[in-house]
């Protein structure tokens, strides 16, 4: 394996060289593109010795001060001996865009070169010092052909462009604001441009800027109207305007990951830029213009202030997730918008604390830092800021915020920064608040109702379990809201292990609705009666508590089914639908979510150990149970909505219809043929699925024939395989189709990433022997696409010895000297011990 050496946080170094400006020049050519980099260097320290990062380059030449130098190289780094304490360093490097399959560094997307350079990519282009905390003015000189790349971009604003011999041309951009260069971008190609511009709140005029494929541009105009409304928002909001002339976003159809922010000209998956009505779901128009958001939020969190090194990683990503999804309940929202959130960590964060990749939203230590890009940096990161959100208060936040930008514009800083700000902006202690970015794990808080002479109370006490890298736990300062039903709401601050909050006087004992909102990434242990949580799942005004309510009864149900016992909290649960369905609709994107069963994932994280066949089996007990018993009100409230031209009812029938896909299966049909929209039609689609309804094959060829030429709707047809029983023994026709590409990370994500994160049949023996044939192949071709999909897989040790030892047949066996170092690192983590 491609072993990759550990780097700790606590063994953080200043730079020996400082690099205040790079001029660089492309002259791209497919497969041999050259590279110049000149660096204006000074000494940051005494050490003479400079150590640049590079990967995969061909090293041409070497200039300091005009005089060529022979440099050596040590540990995979070039190292140049600098006498004087400034120097003009040149150095000129070639690289194959087109063999880079990683997509990491500068690459081929369809017919355009792009780059991709956070984490570590710059070192792919050139010799550098590849760091965050290196913040240099960039001028970029880019030279191609002009007919197959009329269109060259990189960040800041253009400054010359002209013809050159050759039938080539070139452009010069200049960026004005030292950046760190995993913000560098460059994209070269010939796409189709919308075009817009926005006023500013001092009135400078904004170009902006949308290129997609050709053909295409109409569907960026939901992403142009994001954009636009990202802008104002961010003024209204935090007081922060953008700062060039020019705004760019190019989308492309090779891209590991969602979007990227580099500084003026941010590079977006295609997936998260193009939609209409036709092609895209509602859930789709909202995904896009939160990642549209948050890429243009950081431009102030993440790049006027950026991170010191890659353990701060959250310092821009927790704290901009926090500023999108505030967005986003402004944009778009519903009551399902903050349910959704929640579920991302209690299905998806909470496993992964759980597992062999536990580790803090501000790590501690790190082998390959791509792999660091998680749920818990990113979303148990926002839940953080959201705490502190709440603890200070929307105006104290705001001045915190201020403090931050007035301390910290144009630094790369850390997570201790940004609290020091909050906390004297505020003048308040937040020393054990910042227990939080040390600690992983997921706390335990449980709850102990007091009803003594008519005083009510709570005893609340909170425990963090050990996890894979971190033995010892402490308390963390924690909100927990609450509403008693009827009387009013609250908010607890536990401080300590364990505290009492008395909570006056009552003639009955109330009904709490714990955790409102989610108000503190934590696990509830609370010993409810079930009529109350039964109460809760009907009448809390809180949407999260609603549903959670129901969850925990579904959990008592399934606990009981799974020792093959009933249990009362089936008739109840029934009772509540039956009481949600028939009552007037008020509500139409929150009774979606009530009635969605929990998937088998979901499930997963109530219990330590996953009985997968058991679950599965309770999962269809559950469907056939609703079916059985509320078909008629169900019925009755599905007639009522399926034809409102809403969002909300569209979310509300997509759900109705999944649940009784079987009974309703020539309605199914009707629905798909129907359909007015995307939302429609995949949602009919995906019921036809999730029903393994006997016409899904129908519908599915249908589907593929209304969307080769489609891409991004080609995914949601992948998806769907992956997902669907029997997928296993169609995979290799479906991997045989036109709209499947191994090199391209939606496509293999979409069908294969499903597989691993949604299929039981993935945990049978032909499901890990399938694996073990396309894990190793996904992963010569993008190590990081690759283990960005195997994280279901490293939770082998939670399930029956059967799977165990298959699993971790199949985890062993991936371990090869071929390995990639991203994948290898995940490996020896779930394997150790
Ligand atoms: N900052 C990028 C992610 C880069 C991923 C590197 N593997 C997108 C974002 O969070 O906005
Ligand atoms: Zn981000």
């Amino acid at each position: 394996m491609a072993n990759k050496p550990v780097k700790r946080l606590a063994d953080y170094k200043a730079p020996a060289f400082l690099i205040s400006a790079l001029d660089l020049t492309f002259e791209l050519h497919d497969t041999q593109t050259r590279v110049t980099a000149v660096s204006t260097l000074t000494k940051n320290g005494t050490d003479p010795l400079l150590r640049l990062d590079g990967e995969q380059l061909e090293l041409v030449s070497v200039e300091l001060d005009g005089k060529a130098v022979t440099p050596r190289f040590e540990e995979g780094q070039l190292v140049i001996e600098v006498a004087k304490d400034s120097a003009t360093l040149k150095i000129v490097t070639q690289i194959d865009p087109t063999a880079n399959t990683a997509l990491e560094g500068l690459y081929r997307s369809g017919g355009a070169f792009c780059t991709q350079c956070e984490a570590e990519g710059f070192r792919r282009i050139t010799y550098f010092l590849d760091r965050p905390d290196v913040l240099a003015v960039y001028t970029t000189k880019v030279i191609a052909d002009k007919a197959q790349y009329p269109q060259l971009l990189s960040n800041g604003n253009l400054v010359e462009s002209g013809e050159l011999e050759g039938g080539r041309h070139f452009a010069t951009w200049h960026d004005p604001h030292p950046k760190p260069c995993y913000l560098f971008a460059l994209v070269a190609g010939d796409f189709d441009l919308l075009e817009d511009s926005f006023t500013t709140a001092s009135g400078r005029d904004v170009l902006l800027q949308i290129f997609v494929d050709k053909g295409r541009r109409v569907q960026a105009r939901h992403a142009m109207e994001a954009l636009k409304f990202s802008m104002k928002w961010d003024e209204d909001t935090y007081g922060l305007e953008y700062d060039l002339d020019r705004f760019m976003i190019v989308a492309v159809d090779f891209f590991n990951m969602g979007a990227m922010e580099n500084k003026g000209l941010n590079i977006f998956n295609a997936k998260y830029v193009l939609a209409d009505d036709d092609t895209a779901t509602d859930q789709d128009f909202d995904n896009i213009a939160a990642i549209i958001a948050h890429e243009y939020f950081h431009n102030w969190t993440g790049n006027r202030v950026t991170c010191r090194d890659w353990f701060q990683l959250s310092l821009k990503e927790g704290l901009t997730v926090f500023r999108d999804q505030q967005f986003s309940s402004d944009w778009a929202g519903s009551s399902a918008t903050r349910i959704k959130e929640a579920q991302v960590i209690r299905t998806l964060q909470f496993a992964e604390d759980a597992g062999p990749m536990s580790h803090p939203i501000r790590p501690l230590e790190v082998a390959e830092m791509n792999n660091f890009y998680t749920v818990t940096v990113y979303n148990k990161g926002a839940e953080v800021i959201r705490m502190l959100n709440g603890l200070l208060g929307k105006a104290g936040f705001r001045a915190g915020m201020d403090l931050y930008f007035k301390r910290h514009d144009g630094q790369a800083v850390t997570c201790d920064d940004f609290v020091d700000a909050m906390a004297d902006a505020n003048d308040v202690d937040l020393s054990r608040f910042k227990g939080w970015y040390r600690q992983s794990g997921t706390p335990v808080l449980t709850v102990r109702e007091i009803w003594e002479n008519g005083h009510y109370g709570l005893k609340l006490s909170q425990l963090t379990p050990p996890t894979s890298d971190q033995a010892e736990k402490g308390p963390l300062p924690l909100p927990f809201a609450i509403e008693l039903l009827g009387h009013g709401k609250d908010v607890l601050q536990l401080q300590d292990a364990e505290q009492t909050f008395a909570l006056g006087q009552f003639d009955e004992k109330p009904i709490l609705a714990p955790l409102c909102g989610f108000s503190a990434p934590v696990k509830l242990v609370f010993e409810q009666s079930d009529d109350e949580l039964a109460a809760l799942m009907e009448k809390a005004s809180d949407g999260f508590v609603r549903v959670d309510a129901a969850e925990r009864l579904l959990q008592r149900l399934v606990a009981a089914w799974l020792q093959g016992q009933e249990h009362p909290a089936l008739e109840l649960w029934l009772r509540s639908l039956h009481g949600i369905a028939t009552r007037p609709l008020t509500d139409a994107f929150l009774d979606a979510e009530l009635f969605k069963v929990p998937s088998v994932n979901a499930m997963q994280g109530w219990f330590e150990q996953i009985d997968l066949d058991g679950l599965v089996a309770a999962r269809q007990r559950l469907r056939s149970q609703v079916r059985e018993r509320l078909f008629a009100v169900l019925h009755d409230r599905y007639q009522m909505v399926k034809d409102v031209k809403e969002k909300g009812a569209r979310a509300l029938t997509n759900s109705l219809l999944t649940l009784l896909a079987e009974p309703l299966e020539q309605g199914v049909f009707d629905r798909y043929q129907q359909a007015r929209n995307m939302t429609e039609r995949q949602g009919a689609l995906a019921a036809a699925v999730a029903g393994d309804l006997a016409n899904s094959d129908a519908l599915l060829a249908d589907f593929a024939e209304r969307f080769e030429d489609n891409p991004q709707v080609m995914d949601k047809w992948l998806m769907l395989q992956g997902q669907r029983s029997g997928a296993l023994k169609r995979m290799g026709k479906v991997m045989e189709h036109s709209a499947f590409n191994w090199n391209n990370p939606n496509r293999t994500r979409a069908l294969i990433g499903t597989f691993i994160a949604t299929n039981p049949e993935c945990h049978t023996e032909a499901g890990y022997q399938w694996l073990s044939e396309v894990l190793p192949k996904l992963d010569a071709i993008n190590p990081q696409a690759t283990a960005r999909m195997v994280g279901p897989l490293l939770q082998w040790r939670r399930f029956d010895q059967k799977r165990r030892q298959g699993l971790e047949a199949l985890l062993k066996g991936l371990q090869t000297p071929h390995t990639s170092a991203d994948l290898g690192e995940l490996l020896g983590k779930a394997l150790k011990g």
